[in-house]
C-alpha cells in the first residue's frame, strides 16, 4: 500500500473520476467555488472592529514590519508595511522600470549584464537587445547570520531566464543579477541560514540535455537537473550538483549542514500524465560539507566553467540521499525549532515531517531514508506551503480546499506514534486557492507568532470587478491567539508568490541618502576623472569624444546645469546626471523627450543614460520627479544638428 492510500485519499480520488491528470487545473478553482461557507468563520472571536484596530494606522505612524513581497512575472521586488498592508515601495529588478529608469541606465544594465552567459549575449545581440526585459520572481528571502535576518541582502529568483539576484538593503537597489549556467529555470531559492549566508541555494526546475547545445532534443533520457550553490559574497556559482528528478522548493537548516529541495517529477516525464505516474517522488538532501569535500579533492567535472558534482541516484557517495514522498510535493519549510522540515504534499492531503537530527544516520549508518520522518499528518486536499509562529505550531495552505489549517507539530508526531490525539487546532477559509503563506519572523529563530500572511492565487468575488484579469488576495491573519482571525484582505497586481515580514529593528543599514561614493555608479565616475570632470561639483560639461558625446549634468532644484547643449544626427549621446541636493526624500529624474528615455537620480546619487540623438530638431529634457515648486521649469534643450552630408 503506498502512503498516499494509507493517507486515506488515493491520487485518482484527488483528481476526482477524470481520466488521468489532465483535469487537475480545471477542476481546482471550481472545486473552491463550491466550498461553502467562504467568509463565515473569518471574524470568529474577534469583532470586526477590534480587527481593524489592530491594523489601522493613524496619519504618520509606521509599521511594525517590512514585508518583502515577489511579484511574480512582474519581474520586481515589493516592499509593503505590515499590518498596515500599504504598498510603500518597488525595486525593480528582473523587469523594465519606466520610472527608475531600471534597465536602461548605464549602472542598471551593467547589473543586468554582467553575469550573463555567452549563450544568453549572443541570442540577444543577434535580436538587436541587451537584456531580457521580464522576469519570473517567485522567491525572495533575506540574508542570515546565525539564523537570524541581518538586514543586509535580500536574494531572489528569476524563474523565466534562469537567474539569481541580489538587492542592496542599505539603497534598496539591485546589484547583482547572475544567470545561472546549465540549469533551467531557477524556481526554489533560498540562503543559507547558519553560521551565516555563505551560500544561496537555487533549484533548477526544468529538465534539459547535460550539454544543451541541440545535439540532443527529443530524448528525455538523457536529459538532467541541477542544484547550484550561489557564492552569496562574490554572487559567482560555487558550485553546482546534478541530481535524478527535477527541483522545485528549497530551504537550509539551522546547522549549516544540509539544504533540501522537493522534487515532483522523479519520473522525468515531459507531460502531465507522465509526471504524475509514480507513487512516490522525493525530497533530495544535500550534504553541504561532503560536497564542499569533493569539490576540494576534485570529484567533480567542469561544465561550462562550473564545477558539477554528481549526486544523482545510485552514485556511492555522501552527497545526497533521496527521501521518498508522496507523489507530487511542493513546498519544503525548516521550522524555527531547529528540528523539524516540513514537506508539503500537494496531491497529498499529507505533510511529511523530517526530524534533521536523523539524517546523519541516513547518510553514515545505513539507516532507511524514510527513517526520518517523525509525522505525516493529513491536513486536507492540496498542502502548498507552512508557515510557523515559533509556538510549536505550524499554518498550511490548502490550494483545493481554499484554506490554511494551524496544526501542532508535537501532536502531530504523537498521532504518527499511535497516541489517539488530533494534531488540527483550527481550518481558516481564505479567499481563494492560498499558495504561500508566511509568518512574521517565521523562516528565522526570531518566530514571533503575530501575523500570518496568506497569499491567495484567486480573488474572483472579493473586489469590485476590474475586467477578466483580477488581482490576487494577500490576506492578513491575526494569529496571536488561540485562534487564527482574518483581519485585511490586500488585493496585489501580479503576482506575489511568496513574502517574508522582517521587523523593522532588523533594518538597520537603511539610509535616506546615497554616499557620494558609492560603487553603482563607479564607471561613471572613473569615466569623468578621465574627462577631467569633477561629479562631486555643479557642473556642466560637454565632452566630445568622436561620435560619442557625454554630457555632464548636475542638479539642484530647480535647475540643471545645463540649459542646452548641441549634437549632431547619430551620435551616440551619454548623459550623466548628479543629483547635489542633500536633502531627505529630493529625487530628481532626467527625461529626454522623444527619445524613450528616463531615469531616477535619489539624492546625492549619480545616473547615466545612453542613447543615439534622432532626427535633427529641438528637444526638451526635463526632471520628471516633482522636486519643487518651479519643478515644470527644470528642463533644458538639446540641439540636434544635422549630419554634414
Ligand atoms: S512556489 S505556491 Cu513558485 Cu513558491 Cu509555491
Ligand atoms: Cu528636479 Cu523635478
Ligand atoms: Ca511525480
Amino acid at each position: 500500500m503506498s502512503d498516499n492510500e494509507k493517507g486515506g485519499i488515493s491520487r485518482r480520488g484527488l483528481l476526482g473520476a477524470t481520466a488521468g491528470g489532465v483535469a487537475l487545473g480545471a477542476l481546482a478553482p471550481r472545486a473552491a467555488m463550491l466550498g461553502g461557507g467562504a467568509g463565515l468563520a473569518t471574524m470568529a472571536g474577534m469583532s470586526s472592529a477590534a480587527a481593524a484596530a489592530k491594523i489601522h494606522l493613524a496619519p504618520g505612524e509606521l509599521d511594525e514590519y517590512y514585508g518583502f513581497w515577489s511579484s511574480g512575472q512582474t519581474g520586481e521586488l515589493r516592499i509593503l508595511g505590515v499590518p498596515s498592508m500599504r504598498e510603500l515601495m518597488r525595486v525593480p529588478v528582473f523587469n523594465r522600470c519606466s520610472a527608475t529608469g531600471w534597465g536602461q541606465t548605464n549602472e542598471s544594465l551593467k547589473v543586468m549584464t554582467e553575469n550573463m552567459t555567452e549563450k544568453t549575449r549572443k541570442y540577444l545581440e543577434a535580436n538587436g537587445k541587451k537584456v531580457h526585459d521580464n522576469g519570473d520572481l517567485h522567491h525572495v528571502h533575506m540574508s542570515f547570520t546565525e539564523g537570524k535576518y541581518d538586514g543586509r541582502f535580500l536574494f531572489m529568483n528569476d524563474k523565466a531566464n534562469t537567474r539569481v539576484a541580489r538587492v542592496r538593503c542599505d539603497v534598496m537597489k539591485t546589484d547583482a543579477i547572475l544567470e545561472i549556467p546549465n540549469a533551467k529555470g531557477i524556481h526554489g531559492l533560498r540562503p543559507q541560514k547558519w553560521p551565516r549566508t555563505t551560500y544561496v541555494f537555487a533549484n533548477g526546475e526544468d529538465e534539459a540535455p547535460m550539454v544543451n547545445d541541440g545535439k540532443v532534443l527529443d530524448d528525455p533520457s538523457q536529459y538532467v537537473n541541477f542544484f547550484t550553490a550561489v557564492d552569496a559574497d562574490k554572487m559567482k556559482v560555487a558550485w553546482q550538483v546534478i541530481v535524478s528528478g527535477n527541483l522545485d522548493n528549497t530551504d537550509a537548516d539551522y546547522e549549516g549542514k544540509w539544504a533540501f529541495s522537493t522534487c515532483y517529477n522523479s519520473e522525468m516525464g515531459t507531460n502531465l500524465g507522465e509526471m504524475m505516474e509514480a507513487e512516490m517522488d522525493h525530497v533530495v538532501v544535500f550534504n553541504i560539507a561532503e560536497i564542499e569535500k569533493g569539490i576540494a579533492t576534485g570529484d567533480f567535472i567542469e561544465l561550462n566553467g562550473v564545477k558539477v558534482i554528481d549526486g544523482r541516484k545510485g552514485q556511492n557517495k555522501n552527497y545526497t540521499r533521496y527521501i521518498p514522498i508522496a507523489n507530487n510535493p511542493h513546498g519544503c519549510n525548516m521550522a524555527p525549532d531547529k528540528i523539524h522540515l516540513c514537506i508539503n504534499g500537494k496531491l497529498s492531503p499529507t505533510v511529511s515531517v523530517i526530524d534533521v537530527r536523523k539524517l546523519d544516520a541516513v547518510f553514515y549508518d545505513g539507516a532507511e531514508p524514510r527513517s526520518v520522518i517523525v509525522a505525516e499528518p493529513q491536513l486536507g486536499l492540496g498542502p502548498l506551503h507552512t508557515a510557523f509562529d515559533g509556538k510549536g505550531n505550524a499554518y498550511t495552505s490548502l490550494f483545493l480546499d481554499s484554506q490554511v489549517v494551524k496544526w501542532n507539530i508535537e501532536k502531530a508526531i504523537a498521532a504518527y506514534n499511535g497516541d489517539e490525539v488530533d494534531p488540527i487546532i483550527q481550518k481558516l477559509d481564505v479567499h481563494y486557492q492560498p499558495g504561500h503563506l508566511k509568518t512574521s519572523m517565521g523562516e528565522t529563530l526570531e518566530a514571533d507568532g503575530k501575523w500570518l500572511v496568506v497569499l491567495c492565487k484567486f480573488s474572483k468575488d472579493r473586489f469590485l470587478n476590474v475586467g477578466p484579469l483580477k488581482p490576487e488576495n494577500d490576506q492578513l491573519v491575526d494569529i496571536s491567539g488561540d485562534q487564527m482571525v482574518i483581519v485585511h484582505d490586500g488585493p496585489t497586481f501580479a503576482e506575489p508568490h511568496d513574502a517574508i515580514a522582517v521587523h523593522a529593528s532588523k533594518m538597520t543599514n537603511i539610509r535616506s541618502v546615497w554616499d557620494r561614493n558609492d560603487p553603482m555608479w563607479a564607471d561613471a565616475r572613473a569615466q569623468a576623472e578621465k574627462d577631467g570632470v569633477n561629479i562631486d561639483d555643479f557642473v556642466g560639461e560637454v565632452i566630445r569624444d568622436g561620435n560619442k558625446v557625454r554630457v555632464y549634468l548636475s542638479g539642484i532644484a530647480p535647475a540643471y546645469s545645463l540649459e542646452k547643449f548641441t549634437v549632431t544626427e547619430g551620435d551616440e549621446v551619454t548623459v550623466i546626471v548628479t543629483n547635489l541636493d542633500e536633502v531627505d526624500d529630493l529625487t530628481h529624474g532626467f527625461t529626454m523627450g522623444n527619445h524613450g528615455v528616463a531615469m531616477e537620480i535619489g539624492p546625492l546619487a549619480t545616473a547615466s543614460v545612453t542613447f543615439v540623438a534622432g532626427q535633427p530638431g529641438v528637444y526638451w529634457y526635463y526632471c520628471q520627479w516633482f522636486c519643487h515648486a518651479l519643478h515644470m521649469e527644470m528642463r533644458g534643450r538639446m540641439f540636434v544638428e544635422p549630419k554634414a552630408a
